[in-house]
């Protein structure tokens, strides 16, 4: 019994989960009241109006307009006060905050793959200190999945070829489940873990257990010079390439004469698929790395990339 309960009603462990819960119950309430004003109605009817009963049946004179339009604008308010009030929860969803700790998280056949920005790795777990806020930055690398964390209400379809996004602080300690909640292949109900929410003594602990060697900016960088990328876009190489400090976040002119912002999406594109757009002022010379580089390298080159800007800017 406790278990179907925590089933239907589980924790509510993030930032995100009382907002979506109000909603939920607000819709739960108002359809219970409708369904029984419209089966109370209807059950009176069905007595008054019994077959041999006595009551007068001739059809009422004058207009029924001023029931009409009622029953028109008050459910068009209600639902346009529902639509403003979910939206506004949608818009705080899909929005981090500034400074949120940002994780990268790839799904495959049939797990999931963390990786912290301390270069921390995880498989089917996640830790994270309780009270500040994540952003996941996710991606697939076969099939659509999607990462689903009932207790924080928090739900993104991870899709191959694209990053998308999903925050949440965690406001409670504890451990919680965590689904891939997109058929994605006959081991799809294997795809599971669990996310562990810890005081932050705690997770302080959890991190010293096991030291790592290098950042994930570190290991973006090795592989900037591992993988030729320094060959041509350092500032003293032989080939016209651009460089890529500060190029985060700023809008690049591109040949075909639109203007983009070099978000983590294009820095991704630019990698696997660089004659998808091409620099303004620039050859199409660079190779493509798609199936040559594995997703995660990919998450810590742009990582390296990202921070790349974030020191230049607090240089100036
Ligand atoms: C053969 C030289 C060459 C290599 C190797 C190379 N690039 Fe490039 N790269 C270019 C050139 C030329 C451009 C500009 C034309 C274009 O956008 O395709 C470019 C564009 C880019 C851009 C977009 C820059 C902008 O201003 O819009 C990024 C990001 C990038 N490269 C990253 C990388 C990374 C990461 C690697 C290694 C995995 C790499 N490149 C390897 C030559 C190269
Ligand atoms: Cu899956």
């Amino acid at each position: 019994m406790r278990q179907l309960f925590s089933f239907i009603f589980p924790d509510q462990a993030s930032n995100l989960a009382p907002s979506v819960d109000a909603i939920f119950f607000a819709l739960v309430v108002l359809c219970s009241v409708i369904t029984l004003l419209v089966f109370v109605v209807a059950l009176f009817f069905c007595v008054r109006f019994r077959r041999g009963s006595k009551v007068d049946r001739t059809p009422p004179k004058g207009g029924t307009l001023r029931f009409e339009i009622a029953w028109t604008l008050i459910p068009f308010f209600v639902f346009c006060g529902l639509f403003f009030w979910a939206a506004d929860v949608y818009f705080a969803m899909s929005r981090p905050p500034g400074g949120a700790t940002e994780i990268h998280v790839v799904g495959k056949q049939w797990m999931w793959k963390i990786q912290h920005p301390d270069g921390r790795r995880e498989i089917n777990e996640l830790h994270v200190p309780v009270g500040r806020p994540v952003q996941l930055i996710m991606t697939s690398e076969d099939v659509i999945h999607d990462f689903f964390v009932p207790a924080f209400r928090a739900k993104q379809d991870v899709v191959p070829g694209r990053y998308t996004t999903e925050w949440f602080t965690p406001t409670k300690p504890g451990r919680y489940h965590l689904f891939c909640s997109q058929y994605c292949g006959t081991n799809h109900s294997t795809m599971v873990g669990w996310v562990y929410v810890m005081e932050p003594a705690e997770h302080a602990r959890w991190l010293n257990q096991v030291a790592v060697s290098e950042s994930l900016v570190a290991e973006g960088e090795r592989h900037f010079h591992s993988r030729g990328c320094s060959g041509c876009h350092a500032p003293n190489s032989q080939i016209h390439a651009p460089l890529l400090e500060g190029i985060y976040g700023k809008p690049v002119p591109l040949s075909d004469g639109t203007i983009v912002i070099a978000d983590e999406q294009y820095l991704r594109d630019s990698i696997l698929l660089p004659n998808k757009q091409v620099a303004a002022g620039y050859e199409p010379i660079m190779p493509t790395f798609q199936g040559r580089i594995s997703e995660e390298e990919v998450n810590a080159i742009v990582a390296y990339l990202k921070h790349l800007t974030d020191s230049e800017r607090s240089q100036q």
